[in-house]
């Protein structure tokens, strides 16, 4: 039987690596196997390609350059490591997919929807996650959660009404396909949050063993 495919998607200062630690750790305790990556990135390429487009230096890169990048990643992404591990039968935990793109350069940037959907079935053939954990919170609260981190990459550097537009692009999403998201109020303290993200997964996991 062929693995499963679990996307965390978020705003920024969601609190997705905060999840990630704690699913880590139950899955891990719990003798689980999962498969943990993230995009852009997860594969040698992706990662270089990563450095590459969230690094502020590059302050004039194209809203279509950046789309390119982040599908170039998750081509490379699909081919090296979710479809061979899919195939294999193992599940895979993936931070961030092809909603961010919508979410991001979509409702972000304004850059089409058409042709993001182009390059989703070039660069995914079609895969689509079985679930994906939406980590939604009001803009100025993730703001102000992520503005205590510093160091903010060049997408961090956008202005609030970027963040807003990415935030109601994935409700849009999260709203259009209630059967393949779950939204998790992210405002919760982490461990409602990791209850309702570990409440969703067993819900996946008891569907495949019915
Ligand atoms: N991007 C794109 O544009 N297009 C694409 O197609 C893709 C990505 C795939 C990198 O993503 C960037 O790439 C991202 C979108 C773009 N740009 N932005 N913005 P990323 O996922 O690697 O980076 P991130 O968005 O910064 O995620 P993150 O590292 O997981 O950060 P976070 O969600 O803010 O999580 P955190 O570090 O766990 O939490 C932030 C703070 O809040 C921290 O101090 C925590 O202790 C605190 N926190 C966390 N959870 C809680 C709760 N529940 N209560 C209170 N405080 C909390």
């Amino acid at each position: 039987m062929s693995g499963r495919l679990v996307t965390l998607e978020g705003g920024e200062g969601a609190g997705k690596s905060t999840l990630l630690a704690g699913l880590r750790e139950h899955f891990a305790h719990a003798g689980i196997d999962l498969l943990y990556t993230r995009e852009p990135g997860g594969t040698p390429v992706g990662e270089a390609i990563r450095a590459l487009v969230l690094d502020p230096m590059h302050r004039g890169i194209a809203a279509e350059t950046e789309l390119l990048l982040m599908f170039a990643a998750r081509a490379q992404l699909v081919r090296e490591v979710l479809r061979p591990a899919l195939d294999a039968g193992r599940w895979v935990l993936c931070d961030r997919f092809t909603d961010a793109s919508y979410a991001y350069q979509g409702g972000g940037r304004g850059v089409d929807v058409a042709r993001i959907a182009e390059l989703e079935r070039l660069a995914t053939g079609g895969l689509k996650p079985d679930l994906t954990l939406l980590l939604d919170l009001p803009v100025a609260h993730g703001r102000a959660r992520a503005g205590q981190r510093g160091d903010a990459d060049r997408i961090e550097a956008e202005r609030d009404d970027f963040f807003e537009r990415v935030r109601a692009t994935y409700r849009a999403r999260a709203e259009a396909e209630p059967e393949r998201f779950r939204v998790i109020d992210a405002g919760l303290p982490p461990e409602r949050v990791l209850q309702a993200a570990l409440a969703a997964i067993d819900e996946l996991r008891g569907r495949d063993a019915a």
